[in-house]
């Protein structure tokens, strides 16, 4: 990879003595994977972190959204947002569900609760909605849906760890919250993810889930697959949550300093954090809608000085050439989101990225 490039984000790693520490006991037990006490001990440590009674590791986020759906045994349509990453739909798809897209709010890009209850058959089943870059969807409004209508309500809290609303971790909102910790996410395993749940008894079905269905050497009442965490992920995760405080507040000055230089420029909007968020600073979303210059020239603008800015989400899941002509599949249908999908592009932001180096991004988008 070229040496200067910067690109979107660049994965936080513990010091290597910190982590050869972390792992040194696995030569003596030999014990890799299947549960083993890395495994164990990080699932403590997000419970505390997190502050919520139930967690389950995955090997990624993807597959733990994909469990969460198999085991609630949800079958039918499940009401969700296309701006988001491949992973959500497919993963309603693979599990055999339709999924049915709403609309997004036009400042935070997570569902817009007021076109749900249009949404809603009787063959609804749940909703999954997307806490995109960090924000938290209206969870209060989403809830009194959801209870009205006896629905499931399972995040895709891949971009929302550590954020809290009023004190209320993002993993204690609907009936479980998926996370992804892959090594582009503020806090990540390598390659990881997790569940988070109200109801104790899913723990069971998700372990065996995990584990091809099996429950016991002679028990085998699931068709699960394998999405187990191994320990060195584990133990990545152990050692990257120790600094992940110091880590968000890394973030938080780059991206109030990307604020101060692109707030209040007519045609670029920025990302609302709304009041009572503790956020964490996953993304720096501009919108470039109006602007003089369009996100595809910015985009083109900052390549030609090896800086990778990207286009989450575009373009929206609904538009994939993989889901061409089935019905219910039409961008068109949720306007909000397609133009956010056109226009927004996700500038460079992680820990270390240095002061400079946001300030030639801002001379070069105001220039
Ligand atoms: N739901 C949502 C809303 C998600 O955003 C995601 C994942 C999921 C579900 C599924 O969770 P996982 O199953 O992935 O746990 C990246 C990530 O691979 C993906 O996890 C993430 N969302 C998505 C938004 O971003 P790409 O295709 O952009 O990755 P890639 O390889 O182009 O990496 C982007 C940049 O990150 C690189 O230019 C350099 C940097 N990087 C990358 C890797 C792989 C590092 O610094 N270290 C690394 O190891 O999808």
């Amino acid at each position: 990879m070229h040496e200067n490039l910067i690109t979107v984000t660049r994965s936080s790693m513990p010091d290597f003595e910190e982590y050869c520490e972390e792992i040194r006991p696995l030569w003596e037990s030999r014990f890799l994977t299947n549960m083993g006490e890395k495994h164990l001990q990080l699932e403590e440590d997000l419970k505390q972190y997190l502050h919520t009674p139930n967690i389950t590791l995955f090997t990624n986020g993807h597959l733990a959204l994909e469990n969460i759906l198999t085991a609630m045994d949800l079958h039918g349509e499940i009401i969700t947002t296309p701006f988001t990453f491949a992973s959500t739909t497919h993963a309603i798809v693979r599990c055999g569900c339709t999924p049915v897209f709403c609309d997004i709010d036009p400042k935070d890009y997570t569902i817009d609760v007021s076109k749900i209850e249009a949404l809603i058959t009787d063959r609804t089943v749940a909703i999954v909605p997307v806490h995109v870059y960090g924000n938290l969807c209206d969870v209060e409004a989403i809830e009194v849906l959801a209870k009205k209508h006896h629905l499931k309500v399972i995040y895709d809290a891949a971009h929302t760890f550590g954020v809290t609303k009023n004190g209320v971790s993002s993993a204690n909102f609907g009936d479980a919250a998926m996370f992804s910790f892959h090594a582009t996410k503020v806090f990540h395993t390598i390659e990881g993810g997790a569940v988070s749940y109200q109801d104790p008894s899913l723990r069971t079905k998700l372990n065996d889930l995990k584990n091809f269905g099996i429950h016991g050497p002679e028990s085998v009442p699931d068709v699960g697959g394998n999405a187990k965490m191994n320990e060195f992920c584990a133990a990545m995760g152990i050692c990257n949550l120790r600094h992940l405080d110091e880590e968000i507040e890394k973030r938080k000055t780059v991206y109030r300093q990307y604020c101060s230089r692109l707030s209040a420029v007519p045609g670029i909007q920025l990302n609302t954090i709304r009041p009572g968020i503790r956020f964490n600073y996953a993304y720096f979303p501009v919108v470039f809608d109006g602007y003089r210059y369009t996100r595809d020239e910015v985009f083109d603008l900052l390549a030609a000085q090896n800086i990778l800015a990207r286009k989450y989400f575009y373009p929206l899941t609904s538009a994939f050439d993989c889901y061409k002509g089935r019905p219910g599949f039409d961008p068109s249908a949720t306007p909000v989101a397609r133009r956010i999908a056109d226009h927004v592009l996700c500038l460079p932001i992680y820990a270390d990225l240095p002061e400079a180096v946001v300030d030639r991004i801002c001379d070069s988008i105001l220039r």
